[in-house]
């Protein structure tokens, strides 16, 4: 049998349409636990239909990017996005996913997060470095610079893209939350335009008010993230960027 063909993190997603990346990504199908139950592709996993109205539940991250003024590097979805275009949210977001050099699928043995206390995210960091290349075109960042937090489960159909009958594309994920600061200077960017329309480094006051302004539409990862320990988290960073998570708990 022939294995696989390896696919590279650093020529990921050249020529290749916002379908394409969708059929070919195999994403970390998982149970709610975080157990890996298998596979499927990326187009699969975000399908809502009858029979599967939530889609696949799948592994997936959000990076959250900070400066030397303590300042969150915002991002809005472009609007070629096929699931929540034109959407504001953190600074990349993305899934881990099968047959990548260097490898982005994490295993945890039954058990093994409770008696270690430490969730496996080796892998998945290595799809956050690859993404912030493929989005943003950060190459400064590397796996050692990403501080993990925890892992959120949520759900959330494309309502305003596909209507509230039969959205037909949405999220379904344990999304994993990491924190990263760099001095602005060393962390130049240039945002593919099929991946991102729009970039902005905010304050706090200043995202608050964004998000109060009603011309502006919101991830609900994004929302869901805030609005359990993302200002906490943020009021925290020092600890959080030392790796000191503590209080923290996991798989909420
Ligand atoms: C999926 O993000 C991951 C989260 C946390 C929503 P995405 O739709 O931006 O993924 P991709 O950039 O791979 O299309
Ligand atoms: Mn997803």
């Amino acid at each position: 049998s022939s294995s696989p063909p390896s696919r590279s993190s650093s020529t990921y997603g050249a020529n290749m349409s916002q379908k394409d990346m969708m059929l070919h990504d195999k994403l970390i199908m998982t149970d709610p636990s975080d157990a890996i139950t298998g596979g499927c592709s990326k187009y699969d996993a975000h399908q809502f239909k009858p029979g599967a109205p939530r889609g696949q539940l799948h592994r997936a991250f959000s990076v959250f990017l900070f400066n030397e003024r303590g300042e969150m590097l915002i991002t809005r979805r472009a609007d070629t996005k096929i699931t929540f275009p034109g959407v504001w949210t953190n600074t990349c977001c993305s899934h881990p996913i099968h047959g990548m050099t260097p490898g982005e699928v994490d295993e945890n043995e039954p058990g093994e997060v409770e008696r270690t206390g430490e969730v496996r995210t080796e892998g998945t960091k290595f799809g956050a470095v690859r993404k912030l290349k493929h989005e943003l075109g950060i190459s400064a960042l590397s796996p050692s610079d990403f501080s993990f937090l925890t892992r959120f489960h949520y759900w959330a159909a494309d309502c305003v893209t596909y209507g509230r009958e039969n959205p037909e594309w949405g999220e379904h994920e344990i999304d994993y939350i990491f924190f990263a600061r760099r001095a602005e200077a060393e962390v130049p960017f240039e945002p593919n335009p099929e991946e991102v329309g729009d970039t902005r480094w905010v304050g706090q006051e200043e995202l608050r008010s964004m998000m109060r302004d009603p011309e502006l539409r919101w991830s609900p990862w994004f929302e869901g993230i805030m609005e359990r320990k993302g200002w906490h988290y943020w009021n925290n960073l020092d600890a959080v960027i030392e790796g000191k998570g503590e209080g923290f708990r996991d798989l909420d």
